[in-house]
C-alpha cells in the first residue's frame, strides 16, 4: 500500500479508531525526559515484513552511559564544574549542557555527591552550587523545577555542638541575605549536613545533572 493509499484508508476509518490512533501519539509524547525536555523514547512498535512487534523499553538490553566529563550514579549523570560562576550563571551553564543544576534525592545521592565534592574541594570555601533557592519566598526552598524541598531529604549544615545551623540567611555580604545553596565539607563527619545558604552572587563551582543515555547492546 502506498503512503497516499494508506493515508486515504486512515481517512475512512471510524472516528473512534482515529481517536485510538491519537492515544498512541499521546503515549509517545509522555516519554519526554522530565529533566531536559528532550524526547528519549524509542518507537514502541516496529513493523517488519508485515509483522508488528512491541518492544518494551524497560526490558530491552541497555547499558546506561554518560557523556565525557559526566559521572553516572544510578540513572543520572552528574557534571562537576572546574570553573566558578554565580548561581544564576551556573543554572544557565547547566541548561546549555542540556541539563540542570542538581536536584538531590535521598541519602544515597547525597553521599555520592558529598564524596565527589570533598575530593574536588581545594579549600573549605570551594563548595559547589546545587539547584536549590528561596529567592521567590524567603524560607521556602524550591528546586529549579519548581518543586518544594522535601522535609525528609535535606542535608543542612549543623555544627557539632549545635550552635551554628544553616540556612541562616546571613546578611553580612548582601543586605538581601542568602537565597542560594552550596554544598561541601572537607570533613566526612558532615556527610549528611553540608548544605549552606549563600549570597547567590558568590562565585562557586557547581553540579549539573542530566538523564543517562540507554546504549543498546549489539548482539
Ligand atoms: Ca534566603
Ligand atoms: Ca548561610
Amino acid at each position: 500500500m502506498s503512503d497516499m493509499a494508506e493515508e486515504s484508508a486512515y481517512d475512512n476509518v471510524p472516528r473512534k479508531t482515529r481517536r485510538s490512533k491519537n492515544k498512541v501519539c499521546r503515549h509517545m509524547r509522555a516519554q519526554t525526559d522530565a529533566l531536559t525536555g528532550a524526547t528519549v523514547s524509542t518507537p514502541m512498535t516496529t513493523t517488519t515484513h508485515g509483522t508488528t512487534t512491541t518492544a518494551s523499553p524497560s526490558t530491552a538490553p541497555c547499558k546506561l552511559v554518560c557523556d565525557t566529563d559526566w559521572e553516572l550514579q544510578e540513572k543520572r549523570c552528574f557534571h562537576f564544574s572546574t570553573n566558578k560562576l554565580t548561581w544564576n550563571q551556573s543554572r544557565e551553564d547547566c541548561k546549555s549542557k542540556s541539563g540542570r543544576l542538581v536536584k538531590i534525592f535521598g541519602k544515597k545521592n547525597q553521599k555520592f555527591l558529598f564524596d565527589k565534592v570533598k575530593s574536588l574541594m581545594e579549600d573549605g570555601e570551594d563548595k559547589f552550587w546545587i539547584g536549590l533557592t528561596d529567592s521567590a519566598v524567603e524560607g521556602q526552598w524550591r528546586w529549579t523545577d519548581g518543586s518544594l524541598l522535601n522535609s525528609s531529604s535535606q542535608f543542612w549544615f549543623k555544627s557539632t555542638n549545635g550552635d551554628k545551623t544553616e540556612p541562616n540567611n546571613w546578611k553580612g555580604t548582601n543586605p538581601e541575605g542568602e537565597d542560594c545553596v552550596r554544598m561541601g565539607k572537607k570533613d566526612s563527619a558532615f556527610e549528611m549536613k553540608c548544605w549552606f545558604d549563600k549570597d547567590c552572587n558568590t562565585l562557586q563551582k557547581y553540579i549539573c545533572e542530566k538523564k543517562s543515555t540507554c546504549e543498546k547492546h549489539r548482539t
